[in-house]
C-alpha cells in the first residue's frame, strides 16, 4: 500500500486504526503520549482504565469477544511495566492486541532523560511481535504490521514509539510494508483429513479433549457432530481460558484434572486421543509418571504452533480448527453406539439448612438455573473454580472465560472488556474477594462507560486456595492473615459502582433472580458482595 497526501505520522496512525477496525483505544495516557492524545479525533474511542493491569485486561476481554485484534496505549516504563503480568495473560489467553508505548523524544533520547523508558525486553518472551520503528516515518506501518502479527499469532504485538515521532511529516510516496488484509489460509488437504480420520477409525474407544482454542461458534458446531457421529465422549483440557465445547451435552464427560496420576486414570481406558484447540497437557503439580497409558495414539489439531509443537502427540495438525474437524466428522466412519460411558454431573447442592454457611457451590447452581444459555460468564475464583465448573456449564462460546496461565486481576477488568465487545449478552464475573482486588479500579471504567455487567464478589475474606495449599504442605497457619476487613460494598461505591452484601442463601436467591433478568439491557454495572464460607478442600 502507498499512502496519498502528505500526513504526519500521527495522521496515519488514525488511519490504520479505521483501516483495522482500531477505533477503540483501551489506554491510561502519560506525557510521552500527550503528542499523540492531545486533541484526538471525533471517531477515536479513548477509553480510560485507571491502571495498565485494566487497560489491557479490557482490552483482552474485548479482542476475545469480537476475534478481532484490540488497541492499547501505555505509558513508556512504568506504564508498560504495569501491563507485563496482564500482557503474558493476553499471550496465554491468545488474545490479538495490538500495544503502542510511549517513549521519549528520539532527539535526546540517548542522554536518558526523565522517562526514558529500557523497554525492549520488558515483558521477555510473551509479545508476538516487538518492535521500535527505525524512524518516525515507519510507525504507521510498524503499527499495520503489528495488526497483522497480533492477528496471525494471537497474542499482543507491541510497538514503541518516540513522543516526537507523531508530529513527523510523511511524504506521499512512502511505501507501506504491510498488507491491507492477510489471511492464513488453514483450509486441510484430503490428506491431512484422511490421516486424522484413519486414527480415529482404528480406534476401539477415543475420546476428545477440547480445550480454548475451539471457543467458537462453528468450532463447537463441528465438534458437536463429530462426537455425535463417533458417539465419543468430551473432556475440557484443565485450566483452560475458554470452553471448546458445549458443557451441557450428553457427550461432555467433564474437566481434566490438572494433577497427573487423576488424569491418568480419567484416560486410562481410552486408546485414542484427539485433541482439539488444545496441547498434550498442561498439567499443574509435577507428579512423576506418564499421562497416558503407553501405546496411546494422540492426535492434536490446533490453530496454534506453540501448542502443536510441544504436544507429545503420534500427529499434530496446525490449521483451521472447525474446517478441519467439519471435514473429518463429514469423513470419519459413524458409530451408532455409544463406547463409554460419560461419568454422571454433579447435583446441584441442596439449599443450606438451619445455621449451615453459604458455600460458593449454592451460588454456582443458583446461577446454573437463573442465567440464560448465552450468558458470558468469567471466572477467577480460585477455590471455588472446581464448583464452578461442576455446577455452571458454558452453554454458548464464552459461557467461560478465564486467565489461561492464572495470573490474578484479569477477570474483572476482562468481564468488562467482554461486555464492551457482546453488548447484548449478559455478563457476569464470579470474582474471589482477594481477586478482586488485583485491579479493583477496573471497576470505575465500568460505570463510566455504562458498562452493565454483574461482579459477584466471593467474600470468604481470605485467600483460601493459599490456605489450602500452604496446609497441604504441612504449615500450621498461614503466613498470610486473613483480610476480612476489607469492605467491598463501601469500595465499590467509591468508585461509582452500585453494590449489596448478603450472606443468606434466602436473599442471595431473590437478588439474582432480580438482577439476572436485568443483565441483557443494563447499562449501570453492579457489584453483588456474598458471604460465603471458605473452602477447605482444593483439588483443581
Ligand atoms: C497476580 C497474582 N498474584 C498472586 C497469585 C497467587 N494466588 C493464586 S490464588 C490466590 C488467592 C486468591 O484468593 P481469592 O481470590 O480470595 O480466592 P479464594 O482462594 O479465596 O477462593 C493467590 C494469591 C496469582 N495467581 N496471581
Ligand atoms: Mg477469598
Amino acid at each position: 500500500m502507498t499512502s496519498s497526501a502528505p500526513q504526519t505520522v500521527r495522521d496515519a496512525f488514525f488511519d490504520v486504526l479505521r483501516q483495522y477496525d482500531l477505533t477503540t483505544v483501551f489506554a491510561n495516557p502519560g506525557s510521552t503520549e500527550i503528542s499523540l492524545l492531545a486533541n484526538l479525533p471525533a471517531d477515536i474511542n479513548f477509553t480510560l482504565a485507571l491502571h495498565e493491569g485494566s487497560v489491557v485486561g479490557m482490552a483482552t476481554g474485548y479482542a476475545l469477544a469480537r476475534h478481532k485484534a484490540a488497541m492499547v496505549v501505555v505509558h513508556t516504563t512504568a506504564g508498560l511495566g504495569n501491563a507485563v503480568g496482564a500482557i503474558a495473560t493476553a499471550r496465554v489467553n491468545r488474545a490479538p492486541l495490538v500495544i503502542v508505548v510511549g517513549q521519549q523524544d528520539r532527539r535526546h533520547l540517548a542522554t536518558e532523560p526523565f522517562l526514558a523508558g529500557r523497554l525492549r525486553g520488558l515483558c521477555g518472551e510473551y509479545p508476538v511481535w516487538f518492535n521500535e520503528p527505525v524512524t518516525p516515518l515507519d510507525v504507521p506501518a510498524a503499527v499495520a504490521r503489528a495488526y497483522h502479527e497480533a492477528s496471525t499469532r494471537r497474542g499482543p504485538a507491541i510497538v514503541v514509539v518516540p513522543m516526537d515521532d507523531w508530529l513527523a511529516e510523511l511524504p506521499a510516496d512512502r511505501v507501506f510494508p504491510a498488507p491491507d488484509v492477510s489471511v492464513v489460509s488453514g483450509e486441510p488437504s484430503a490428506t491431512t483429513i484422511a490421516a486424522i480420520v484413519a486414527h480415529l477409525d482404528a480406534a476401539k474407544n477415543p475420546v476428545i479433549i477440547s480445550g480454548a482454542g475451539n471457543c467458537t461458534v462453528a468450532g463447537w458446531a463441528a465438534l458437536v457432530r463429530l462426537a455425535e457421529r463417533t458417539q465419543t465422549p468430551v473432556y475440557q483440557e484443565s485450566f483452560a481460558g475458554q470452553a471448546g465445547f458445549p458443557q451441557d451435552h450428553p457427550l461432555f464427560a467433564g474437566f481434566l484434572s490438572a494433577a497427573r496420576s487423576v488424569l491418568r486414570t480419567q484416560l486410562a481406558n481410552f486408546d485414542t486421543v484427539l485433541a482439539v484447540g488444545a496441547p498434550v497437557f498442561r498439567q499443574y503439580n509435577y507428579e512423576p509418571g506418564l499421562m497416558l497409558t503407553e501405546g496411546t495414539s494422540v492426535v492434536v489439531v490446533t490453530s496454534d504452533s506453540d501448542e502443536a509443537l510441544r504436544s507429545a502427540a503420534t500427529l499434530s495438525v496446525i490449521g483451521d480448527i472447525p474446517a478441519t474437524i467439519a471435514e473429518v466428522a463429514d469423513t470419519v466412519k459413524s458409530v451408532a453406539q455409544a463406547r463409554t460411558e460419560v461419568p454422571a454431573r454433579r447435583a446441584a447442592p441442596p439449599a443450606p439448612t438451619g445455621d449451615e454457611p453459604l458455600r460458593a457451590s449454592h451460588v454456582m447452581a443458583v446461577l446454573a438455573e437463573l442465567l440464560p444459555a448465552n450468558a458470558v460468564v468469567v471466572e477467577e475464583t480460585p477455590s471455588s473454580r472446581p464448583d464452578m465448573h461442576d455446577l455452571l456449564p458454558a452453554r454458548q462460546p464464552l459461557g467461560f472465560v478465564s486467565a489461561a496461565m492464572g495470573g490474578l486481576g484479569f477477570g474483572l477488568p476482562a468481564a468488562i472488556g467482554l461486555r464492551m465487545g457482546v453488548p447484548d449478552r449478559p455478563t457476569v464475573a464470579i470474582l474471589g474477594d482477594g481477586s478482586s482486588m488485583y485491579s479493583i479500579q477496573g471497576l470505575w471504567s465500568a460505570r463510566h462507560y455504562q458498562v452493565g455487567a454483574l461482579f459477584i464478589i466471593l467474600n470468604n475474606g481470605r485467600y483460601a486456595v493459599m490456605d489450602r495449599l500452604a496446609e497441604k504442605s504441612g504449615s500450621a497457619e498461614p503466613a498470610w492473615p486473613p483480610f476480612d476487613e476489607i469492605d467491598f460494598v463501601d469500595l465499590s461505591q467509591s468508585l461509582g459502582v452500585s453494590a449489596t452484601r448478603l450472606s443468606d442463601y434466602a436473599t442471595m436467591r431473590r437478588t439474582l433472580e432480580e438482577i439476572v433478568p436485568t443483565l441483557a439491557t443494563r447499562k449501570e454495572p453492579h457489584v453483588l458482595v456474598i458471604d460465603v464460607e471458605p473452602e477447605q478442600h482444593f483439588a483443581p
